[in-house]
């Protein structure tokens, strides 16, 4: 893989009680190339990984939710010296083999995020595949544009500095799973060129999920409320940038 002093990119993975689907994508991924942050978000059950060198865990003391979890391991990424970090969730439904191509991407735009575009299996719970397309809806009036083809994929490639910087303003209110949607758009709305990248996402017959129907769903509408009032305070200057 490419590196030079403009892209050291390493792996945030938020893990909550990811059972053994995490040590089976571990597996998957090339010894020792890469460092990968592993973020256990104060698992209930024991985190046990097969170690390798490369792989650095670190247990948050309290349950911080998805968005908690990755904008740990962003800040820990940032401090280590790295410029670009790979997200993937800890449940095996991102493909493993598309990490070089996302990296790839991000080597030659290393301005531009690389934001996953997924292509499902056919096991996709239906009101999940529903609840994205309603997301993605708002999120063209988020951003007054079809700028970001889904703004919910947790496989993704962040350029650190923009995306420390929001955090560090404390730009970024969402915790849990609104965290995905309101980096990216907020980071759109910052000037970040968004590569969309297709991406197989599967949703292995006996996965874990910890989405919570009710709670993660209220969430997400609150995100998206806050955005459409943020997006209509910067109108102008979106509707410039589109022409
Ligand atoms: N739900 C949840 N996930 C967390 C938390 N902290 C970290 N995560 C991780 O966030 C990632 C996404 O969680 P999932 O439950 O798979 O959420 P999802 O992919 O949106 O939902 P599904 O489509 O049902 O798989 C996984 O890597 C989790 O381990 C947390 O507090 N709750
Ligand atoms: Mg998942």
């Amino acid at each position: 893989m490419n590196t030079d002093k403009n892209f050291r990119p390493c792996i945030v993975i938020p893990a909550y009680n990811p059972q053994n689907l995490l040590n089976i994508m571990l597996e998957k991924l090339p010894k020792n190339k890469i460092t990968i942050f592993i973020i256990d978000d104060a698992s209930t059950e024991e985190l046990k990984i097969n170690n390798s060198e490369n792989i650095q865990i670190h247990r948050l003391a309290k349950n911080s939710g998805k968005g908690g979890a990755v904008m740990h391991g962003l800040k820990l990424a940032f401090a280590a010296g790295f410029t670009h970090v790979l997200q993937i969730d800890a449940d095996n439904q991102h493909s493993i083999e598309d990490i070089p191509v996302f990296l790839e991407l991000a080597f030659n735009k290393p301005q531009a995020m690389i934001a996953g575009f997924p292509v499902y299996n056919n096991n996709v719970p239906t009101i999940r595949k529903y609840g994205r397309k309603f997301t993605n809806l708002w999120i063209n009036i988020e951003t007054l544009s079809f700028a970001i083809k889904d703004a919910m994929c947790g496989f993704r490639v962040y350029p650190l500095e923009p995306a420390i910087k929001l955090i560090e303003q404390n730009k970024i209110k969402s915790q849990r799973m609104g965290f995905d949607i309101e980096i990216i758009v907020k980071l759109y709305w910052a000037g970040i060129e968004i590569i969309n990248q297709k991406t197989t996402i599967n949703y292995p017959e006996n996965g874990v999920s910890h989405f919570r129907m009710f709670k993660d769903n209220l969430e997400i509408s609150k995100v998206h409320c806050r955005l459409f009032f943020g997006m209509l305070k910067r109108i102008f200057s979106l509707l410039k940038r589109r022409s």
